[in-house]
């Protein structure tokens, strides 16, 4: 090596360090944040190349192990990354992907990157982010190895360490998280799971296996494997659920290197699940893919609904909400280059695959409903009941609007707050009369509302927005809520800050809750993403020493609290369990669970909304094997359930 080249070779591993040195300062401008969600990332970004790996042909076997110490381990059966000298940096291509911030997949030459994640800057942000890391690559029949630690510092260079047979090729990845840069270190084998089986249905063909070595008993670990791809995705999903017509719709289509296919089933329940994705990733925010298979179902269902007269002439034409009640689908495009548009780049913005997606979509569903005049018929019948029930919640809601706030017995339930600023309002929705007359009584009434729920609130999993707004409560609710429902909802008109639910810690109170939430999660979604819906948490205990009360919420409290006393007191403490909130007086609920200053609340996520919906499929969908178990296992305690 001459003089210049060893001056180019130091600076440039100068400036690998610098790069690295950059993502540990920053790791949320590469990672999006350093709590749980932050250390699976890690693991996303390593698989991210197998499955790239994956897409250009060479690899079929993925694995992923969580180890004892939660370090990870990932293990494909592709090429292995190259390990010679990289021309640029002077060092082993391994080292260069691993320690150079922008190298990306270009260096092998050839094929295009179009699995998600950082797009070939990920291997060096990972090893960035770990407390050591080592890389295997078979290769040549030969094992080669290399290690870093303490955030990307090379300890070990690549080196042979082992012979390996010739048909043996591929990249097996060890990393362990840094703890100084990661609030946990603990991985959750389901968030791994979810994710890594969702992988597997949408690359077909491709083994995914993952194995938790924390856990004595799995030693085999779960292997996800479809040869069917999205198709397996809908069923899957549309496991639970009775199916409109048996088979899984199936197209595909590849124009100019973009390739796009989407999956489709449709159920008899009342809503949609409809999941797109570009190159793996999820396009929450929809985007041209997605657009063009909405607008082609619609035309398309439409024209085959006119052709077969199902839908007279005088009839209006179905609408895209129509044609998608009960309908599972899966779209799927792997792009060469995708434009991720919106705030979360959730969007996928190229114009082109609108259209590519408009045509394979048209075309073969249109032969599909031509081949299968049975299924054609059901789908149809679906949307033309959708479209039905449309008109008759647009009734309805007629009905609700001219005879809310006056003419309902409106003010005999909702003890409302003086104040008209949404900012500083909430509402309390309390079970039961008793509970809301305490409420009423203990409450700051300048802020604070009561809506003391009566009846049961209508089974919403089986029943439409029409039924819904025949239920009293439920008209009720909205009315209190002021910002309307389905196509007239508007969150800016909503007239609380805090919608508080106030439920005993009992079946009957998660019952109650469980519906509500469900009520939520299906007519007011933006209210609990905007995060305005809250759980009070009415204590469990109370203790009384000399002038002293104190509540707690659960056992483990209880506990610390009485651990804390010191012996002479904790001997003459009085433990009382509180029986529920009706029977606490105004001015213990106030001081316990309605008090700014005192309560606990907690907040409910669409995740909370999302297992109430589980729970209440289980109860009240169309199956009854699954209700009958749960009465059963559960008979004896549940009482008044609405089944
Ligand atoms: C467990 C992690 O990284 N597998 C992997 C990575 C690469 C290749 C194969 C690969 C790619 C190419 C050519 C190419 C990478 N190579 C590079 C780079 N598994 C894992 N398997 N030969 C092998 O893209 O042309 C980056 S990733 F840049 F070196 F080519």
């Amino acid at each position: 090596m001459d003089e210049n080249n060893e001056k180019a070779y130091d600076s440039s591993s100068i400036q690998v360090l610098e790069g690295l040195e950059a993502v540990r300062k920053r790791p949320g401008m590469y990672i999006g944040t350093t709590d749980v969600k932050g250390l699976h990332h890690l693991v996303w970004e390593i698989v991210d190349n197998s499955i790239d790996e994956a897409l250009a042909g060479y690899c079929k076997n993925i694995e992923v192990i969580i180890n004892k110490d939660n370090s990870i381990t990932v293990k494909d059966d592709g090429r292995g990354i190259p390990t010679e000298i990289h021309p640029k940096t002077k060092i082993s291509t391994v080292e260069t992907v691993y320690t150079v911030l922008h190298a990306g997949g270009k260096f092998g030459g050839g094929g295009y990157k179009v699995s998600g994640g950082l797009h070939g800057v990920g291997a060096s942000v990972v090893n960035a982010l770990s407390k050591w890391l080592e890389v295997k690559v078979y290769k040549n029949e030969t094992v080669n190895f290399i290690r870093f630690e303490n955030g990307g510092h090379t300890v070990e260079p690549l080196h042979v360490i082992d012979k390996c047979s010739p048909d043996r090729t591929g990249t097996t990845v060890t990393f362990k998280p840094d703890p100084e840069i990661f609030d946990t270190d603990i991985y959750d084998y389901d968030t791994l799971k979810i994710r890594l089986r969702e992988l597997a249905f949408l690359n077909r063909g491709l083994s995914i296996t993952l194995r938790d070595d924390r856990d004595m008993e799995d030693t085999t670990g779960e292997t996800f494997l479809y040869e069917g791809g999205i198709s397996e995705y809908v069923r899957f999903i549309n496991k639970e659920k009775t199916p409109v017509h048996e088979d899984i719709i199936h197209l595909d289509g590849e124009e100019d290197g973009v390739f796009f296919e989407v999956a489709m089933q449709y159920n008899t329940s009342y809503n949609d699940n409809i999941y797109s994705f570009v190159n793996n990733i999820n396009t929450h925010d929809g985007g041209t893919h997605e657009e063009g298979v909405r607008r082609a179902l619609t035309r398309v269902i439409n024209s085959y609904a006119r052709k077969s007269n199902i839908l007279k002439e005088k009839d209006e034409p179905l609408t895209g909400d129509d044609v998608k009640e009960g309908l599972t689908m899966i779209i799927s495009c792997k792009h060469p280059n995708p434009q991720f548009e919106g705030q979360t780049k959730g969007r996928l913005g190229n114009s082109e695959v609108r259209k590519l997606a408009d045509n394979v979509f048209s075309q073969g569903f249109e032969r599909f409903l031509l081949e299968n005049p049975e299924s054609a018929r059901a789908i149809v019948n679906k949307a033309l009941l959708a479209c039905r029930a449309r008109n008759a919640a647009r009734k309805a809601r007629e009905i609700t609007r001219k005879s809310d706030l006056a003419t309902t017995n409106f003010f005999g339930k909702l003890s409302d707050c003086k104040s008209k600023d949404p900012k500083v309002s909430e509402i309390f929705i309390v079970e039961g009369d008793s509970a809301g007359g305490s409420a009423k009584k203990g409450r700051d009434s300048m802020t604070q509302a009561i809506l003391p729920l009566r009846g049961k609130i209508l089974n919403v999993e089986k029943a439409r927005l029409d039924r819904a707004l025949s239920n009293e409560e439920i008209r009720t609710i909205i009315t209190a809520f002021g910002t309307g429902i389905g196509e007239e909802f508007d969150l800016s008109k909503l007239r609380y800050d805090k919608i508080i639910i106030m439920t005993d810690a009992d079946v009957d109170g998660s019952h109650i809750r469980v519906l509500l939430l469900t009520l939520f999660y299906r007519f007011f979604k933006p209210i609990v993403e905007a995060g305005h819906v809250y759980a009070a948490q009415p204590p469990l205990f109370r203790i009384m020493h000399g002038k002293t009360r104190k509540y707690v919420l659960n056992d483990e409290e209880l506990e610390d609290y009485l651990n804390s006393l010191p012996e002479n007191v904790r001997s003459r403490a009085e433990i009382a369990r509180m029986k529920g909130l009706g029977e606490m007086d105004a001015e213990e609920l106030n001081e316990t669970t309605m008090d700014i200053e005192k309560r606990v609340l907690r907040k409910i996520t669409v995740n909370d909304c999302v297992a109430a919906d589980a729970i209440f499929e289980k109860l009240m969908g169309d199956e009854v094997e699954p209700r009958r178990k749960f009465i059963e296992e559960n008979a004896g305690y549940v009482q008044n359930l609405d089944i």
